[in-house]
């Protein structure tokens, strides 16, 4: 009896343990799907950025610079701009947020020629009559925005930029200059966009490996620059930017390039500033980076690094020259 009862005590425990089992694997499977709901949440959260591709392109039959996109309206927020660069100068993709209604028509009539006649008087030796150019700007010109952008591309190279739209009109622009110190915006490379109210639900890249902090001071890095792919996040904080606030490019620095004569080839004002042509597209090879936005504002750019001499660097006066060299040395980062 005694084993018999045993034996039904044996049996009824291991049903027991059984419907234990049982009930362990339908939590499990519940939780599964518990988790499975979770994960199409946080991807319906996780919807990339809107990307607006531009090719920068030149026709020498023209002598025109150009912008070719087939993007000219995105909603509202996260949003990648890339920029190949299929000339054979430089360029970079600069954004102006305009206030109002304005256009690139208001743009290139009331504000564009202030800053070539004031490039022109400079070059021609008359630096005070040039800076004094910039007194004649129209009132809205403190309203518009400087809103980031893909940074300094060498020919035959792309780069990557993600950052936040506000709605409102907002014009491409590149203001490199030609041999004779002419912006590109002079010859035909600008576009509008319109950002219209409707917002993405598009999210900022995750998990960038290097961090870059823009204060009144100059840059501030984060993380470990190996070679390989970067995701680079650049946090604006400056507190008194002046009219071109700092931002950040990535320059590789071969043999004999002098990180002096790249920043002070950077400052338009220069006469020799900015100027790129296909023979001499710029002191130096350029990778990308982002143009400068308000405080308070993060932008995102990819770069790939092999092995070498690089800096980070602002496009700055040449007397207030911003840069942060580095060496990559070590191999692959995956
Ligand atoms: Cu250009």
């Amino acid at each position: 009896m005694t084993s018999e009862f045993g034996a039904i005590i044996q049996i009824g425990t291991t049903m027991k343990s059984i419907a234990i089992t049982i009930i362990g694997i339908s939590c499990a499977l519940l939780t599964l799907s518990c988790v499975e709901e979770e994960k199409k949440e946080t991807d319906d959260l996780s919807i990339a950025p809107t990307v607006i591709e531009v090719t920068a392109k030149y026709n020498p039959e023209s002598n025109q610079h150009l912008f070719d996109t087939d993007t000219d309206m995105v909603p509202a927020g996260w949003t990648t701009f890339r920029l190949v660069n299929a000339s054979p100068m430089l360029h970079f993709l600069f954004l102006d947020h305009l206030p109002g209604d304005r256009t690139s028509k208001q743009l290139l009539s009331e504000i564009s020629p202030i800053f070539q006649e004031a490039a022109d008087l400079i070059a021609a030796g008359k630096a005070d009559e040039g800076m004094g150019k910039f007194t004649e700007l129209p009132e809205w010109f403190n309203d518009l925005i400087f809103r980031g952008g893909p940074g300094f591309v060498s020919p035959g190279r792309t780069t990557e930029a993600t950052l936040y739209l506000e709605p409102g009109n907002y014009v491409m622009e590149c203001y490199i200059k030609t041999a004779d110190g002419v912006f590109h915006w002079n010859l035909g490379m600008y576009k509008d966009l319109r950002v219209t109210e409707e917002t993405s639900s598009a999210r900022p890249p995750e998990n960038p490996t290097i961090e870059i902090t823009i204060t009144d001071e100059g840059l501030e890095v984060v993380g470990d620059v190996v070679a390989g792919k970067h995701l680079v996040a650049v946090h604006f904080a400056q507190e008194t930017p002046a009219l071109v606030a700092k931002d950040v490019h990535v320059v590789r620095l071969d043999d004999g390039v002098n990180i002096d004569e790249v920043a002070f080839w950077m400052d338009f004002l220069q006469p020799e500033g900015q100027i790129s042509t296909a023979e001499n597209p710029a002191p130096a090879l350029f990778l990308g980076g982002v143009h400068e936005m308000p405080k308070g504002n993060t932008a995102y750019f990819k770069v790939d690094l092999a092995p070498g001499d690089y800096a980070w660097i602002s496009e700055q006066p040449a007397a207030d020259a911003i840069y942060s060299e580095f060496t990559v040395v070590t191999e692959a980062n995956e």
